[in-house]
This record gives structure tokens, C-alpha cells and sequence, in this order.
């Protein structure tokens, strides 16, 4: 179908069709980054999960690989689900995944490369006495699944968590192991949650409070906090919070107990989920993969052929500066697509302006940007404008200090568009909050059904900052980063006019009451090789 051609994406990874959904097993091995995904061979629909394998250089350029893993024994009948990698220091590859039963059990089973020799890790051996571990009493045998990298603890012993709920309660448990075949269930939970359901994909990894670099996952000692993730099952939406590892029994407690899991910060506010972390002992820096889904109809995706993507792999840091977020940028690798760029230098906008940007084929850029407000802006504005939230609002909707920021993935007449914007709201108490959005309701005239929303969340901005944001555009996907990478959000978006030389790119300021100031670096991207790796050549 040519209409829906031009979605596909240039340099975010997917598979050449089907549908693709959470990335799994992370990993670096003999100068190849592995990633596997839960994918469905047989339709562009979620089903019949196996996992995907592709490998790369550089975590842009990819090559298709054979399916690692299918559902072909009874430990995995209905679907060899989430999992991830554990490397051992002598070597080895531990994967451990979940796997749905032939009786509808969600059981946790080992497998391991069949030649750790081979760079592609092209086979793999199910371990022959798996499952490994089954739900424990107390825990229904559908609440059980997605067990994270192992790390090594102070006793010699490996550690491995897993999420799961009762009730309402979400949480994850704790086993024990040495040799990653027999496995023990400790006491307690490390953490829970009322209220938030069952946490899949658990991800629990340490960061540095003083380095920019990352750590291995069974790093420990003075300087760290351990990042906590679930994604939250109900909400289909991936929360994170900062705290503090007890390796003595296990536990973790959030530095903030009204930023605890699930009702506090998210890994990204848009379309995004089943987010996973690895270390890359290459490059010493933790690497979060998301997955990106469809917001089109199941019909338009068959119809495609294809759903769903990577997003571009991120690191992922402390941020000592505020001291209470993680800050995701993308890696570094992904400027190497850079082509041409375009520098715009104090763009005034006025309340009310729209700017064009003299960007042609605005479909694969890199955007790097800067807003500031005229002086005395803020002092000026008198009334309060509570309760702000980017989706009950929209870029429409204008304030005194707001909003302002981009359309991206836009025709010239403006008959599409995607904004991309800070809005900055007064509380009664007389302070300010910044947020970022991405608003997707008018970025498709499309006549097929698309659940398009606003995204977007609080951004902090401390004394002196610029306001500052970085879009990643791809066709169909828009990825932002304010501040840095406080605050991250992904969209996915379905023009029809705003297509491939026929996409461009504003600037705009839909504020009553300030100036802004703008200066931009516009990257034209190129696209990645994503294709099948050439056996033949070998
Ligand atoms: N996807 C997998 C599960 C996981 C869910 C199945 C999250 O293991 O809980 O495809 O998207």
C-alpha cells in the first residue's frame, strides 16, 4: 500500500515485517551489540511470540538474523516472552526468559549460546531441565514474568528479579542462585506498590552519583543509586524511581516515597514501553532500548504489513544537576548519521507567530534547539495558570509563557503538523513549572482510525538554564528531549501530505504574553543499513 509506505522509518530498528514488541537480552559480545525482540513471524498483529535477533556495530547500522528462540517445547508452548542476558565473568551467557506453558503457566527458563565462540551467537540451547523457576504459592500462574539481568551480591551468590502482583499490589520478588539452574525465592519483596497492578519488565540497575559513566549491573559501593522500572501492565506505561539497594536483605526504598514506582517519573510520557537496560562493558555506559508502538489500527498495521519499532538506543545517567531524575540521550553512534546542517540564530517570535524553517524533506532530522524569553517575562506575568497538563490542553490553547516550541513532520499550508513545545505554568504559590509536549491531534488528515493524544510531562529548569530541547525525526516517529534528557517523550504520527520532500519544519509561539527566542542546528539524517546480514559473503 503506498499510502502507508512512506511510515516505515529510516533509522530506527525494525524487522522487515511483522509485528515486533518488547527488546530483550541485551548484550555485547566479540564487537557486536546483540539485541533480541519479541516478535511475531507469522502477522503484523501481537502472537505466536518468538525472539527476533539482530545484531550491530554500532546500535544504528543493524542485520537481520535467524529467530533465536522459538515456542517449540513445553516450557514455552505459547510464547517464548521477556528476558534478559547475564553475563558471567568467565564468559558465559546466562538468558533467562519467560515462558508460557503449554498449560498457561508463566514459567522462567535458561538458555545459553550453544557457541560462545561465534560472534553472532547464532544458536541457542534451551536448558534441558527448565523451567528453572515456577510461580511460588501466593502467586497466580498468569503474574509471573520478565526476569532481569542477574547481578553478583556480597555472599557470592547471583540475584535475579522478577515482577508480579497480588491484588492491586504490584512488586517484584527476589531469588538466589549460583549456578543460574537452581533457584531460591527469598523472603519478602524488594519493593511494592499498592494500587499499581502487575509490574512486567522489571529493570533494577545502579548509576553513578558522581560519574558520568555506567555501571555494571552487580556494581556496588559508595557514590550509587539504583533505578527501580516497572511497566506498569493497566497503563501500558513504563515509571521509574531513584533510591537506595539494601544488598543486605534485598530491599530497595525510594528517595522520594511520592516519586515511588508507578506514581511518579516515567522513563519516557509517549508511546513507549517494556523498556529495558543493558551495560556496555565497550563503551562503559548503560544503554536503554524501548519498544515504540503503533497508535494506527491493527487493520492499517496488516495492511502495512509491519507494526511497531525500537527506539534509538539511549544512555541513560544520573543527573547530578537536580539529583532526583535520570537524564536519556540518545548514543552517541547516532550523530554519525548526520548529513547536512542548518543553523538558525535568534529567530524572534512574537505572540501569535508561526516561522518557516528553511528545511526541505524534513522526514530524518536531528534537531537541536533554544528557547528564551524576553527579560522580565516572568516578573511580568501576574495571574496563575494551575493545573497545567499538556494532554488536556494541547498546543491550541494558549497562555501567558506558553507554548512555544516546533512543528515538526508539517506540510506548507500547516494542513499537518506535529507540535513539539514548552508551556510554562504559574502556580498560586507564585512558582513556575515547565513542561514539555508533544501534541499528535493534528498531525495526521488521515481518514482511518489513530489514537492520537498529547504527551508530555513536567520538565525541571533550574536557575539560569536555557530551555533547551533535541527531536529525533523519523518519518513516523518523533522523539524529544528537554533539558538535556529529564524529560523524554516518543509519538508516532501518521501524515499524509507531510511526506517524504513534501515535510517541513517551524518554529512557532502560540503565547499571549512573551517573546521568544530561538536558536536551532538542524541536522539532515541519513538512513541506517538495516538489512539482511550477508551469509553468503562468510
Ligand atoms: N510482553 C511480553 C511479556 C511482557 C509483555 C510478551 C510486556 O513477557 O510482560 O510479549 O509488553
Amino acid at each position: 500500500n503506498a499510502m502507508l509506505a512512506w511510515q516505515r522509518t529510516a533509522y530506527h530498528f525494525q524487522p522487515q515485517r511483522n509485528w515486533m514488541n518488547d527488546p530483550d537480552g541485551p548484550l555485547y559480545h566479540m564487537g557486536w551489540y546483540h539485541l533480541f525482540y519479541q516478535y511475531n513471524p507469522h502477522s503484523a498483529v501481537w502472537g505466536n511470540i518468538t525472539w527476533g535477533h539482530t545484531v550491530s556495530r554500532d546500535l544504528i547500522h543493524w542485520l537481520y538474523l535467524p529467530i533465536a528462540m522459538k515456542p517449540d517445547s513445553w516450557f514455552d508452548w505459547y510464547g517464548v516472552w521477556t528476558g534478559s542476558a547475564t553475563l558471567l565473568p568467565d564468559g558465559q551467557i546466562m538468558m533467562l526468559y519467560t515462558g508460557y506453558t503449554d498449560n498457561y503457566v508463566q514459567v522462567q527458563n535458561l538458555a545459553y549460546p550453544a557457541n560462545l565462540s561465534d560472534p553472532l551467537l547464532l544458536d541457542w540451547v534451551k536448558y534441558a531441565g527448565n523451567p528453572v523457576m515456577v510461580p511460588p504459592t501466593g502467586i497466580a500462574p498468569e503474574d509471573f514474568r520478565d526476569p532481569t539481568t542477574a547481578w553478583h551480591a556480597w555472599d557470592d551468590k547471583w540475584r535475579v528479579t522478577i515482577g508480579s502482583k497480588i491484588n492491586t499490589i504490584g512488586f517484584n520478588l527476589v531469588y538466589q542462585t549460583t549456578n543460574f539452574t537452581t533457584y531460591e525465592l527469598l523472603d519478602g519483596v524488594m519493593h511494592a506498590v499498592p494500587g499499581t497492578g502487575m509490574w512486567e519488565c522489571v529493570d533494577f540497575y545502579p548509576v553513578s552519583t558522581t560519574e558520568m559513566n555506567g555501571l555494571d549491573t552487580s556494581f556496588s559501593g559508595p557514590g550509587i543509586k539504583h533505578v527501580l522500572k516497572a511497566s506498569l501492565d493497566d497503563e501500558k506505561k513504563d515509571f521509574y524511581a531513584l533510591g537506595t539497594y539494601d544488598p543486605s536483605n534485598d530491599t530497595w526504598t525510594p528517595d522520594n516515597p511520592e516519586l515511588d514506582v508507578g506514581i511518579g517519573l516515567r522513563v519516557d510520557y509517549g508511546k513507549y514501553y517494556a523498556s529495558k537496560t543493558f551495560y556496555d562493558q565497550h563503551k562503559q555506559r548503560r544503554v536503554l532500548y524501548g519498544w515504540i508502538g503503533e497508535t494506527d489500527s491493527e487493520i492499517d498495521d496488516i495492511r502495512k504489513n509491519w507494526a511497531c519499532v525500537q527506539s534509538i538506543p539511549r544512555t541513560v545517567v544520573f543527573d547530578q544537576k537536580t539529583g532526583s531524575n535520570i537524564l536519556q540521550w540518545p548514543v552517541e553512534e547516532v550523530e554519525t548519521l548526520r548529513l547536512n546542517s542548518t543553523e538558525f540564530h535568534g529567530v524572534e517570535l512574537e505572540p501569535g507567530s508561526v516561522v518557516p524553517l528553511n528545511i526541505s524533506s524534513a522526514t530524518q532530522l536531528d534537531i537541536t534547539a533554544t528557547f528564551e524569553l524576553d527579560e522580565g517575562a516572568l516578573e511580568a506575568t501576574i495571574e496563575a495558570d494551575v493545573g497545567y497538563n499538556c494532554s488536556t490542553t494541547g498546543a491550541v490553547v494558549r497562555g501567558t509563557l506558553g507554548p512555544f516550541g516546533l512543528l515538526v513532520i508539517a506540510d506548507d499550508s500547516l494542513s499537518e503538523f506535529t507540535p513539539v513545545y514548552f508551556y510554562i505554568s504559574k502556580g498560586i504559590d507564585g512558582t513556575y513549572s515547565t513542561f514539555i509536549c508533544s501534541d499528535e491531534m493534528r498531525s495526521s488528515k488521515a481518514y482511518y482510525d489513530l489514537d492520537e493524544k498529547v504527551y508530555g510531562g513536567m520538565v525541571p529548569v533550574l536557575e539560569g538554564e536555557k530551555l533547551t530541547m533535541r527531536i529525533l525525526v523519523d518519518h513516523s516517529v518523533v522523539e524529544s528531549f528537554a533539558q538535556g534528557g529529564r524529560t523524554v517523550i516518543s509519538s508516532r504520527v501518521y501524515p499524509t501530505t507531510a511526506i517524504y520532500g513534501a515535510a517541513r519544519l517551524f518554529l512557532f509561539n502560540n503565547a499571549t504574553g512573551v517573546n521568544v527566542t530561538a536558536s536551532l542546528k538542524v541536522w539532515r539524517l541519513d538512513s541506517a543499513y538495516i538489512h539482511d546480514f550477508p551469509f553468503d559473503q562468510m
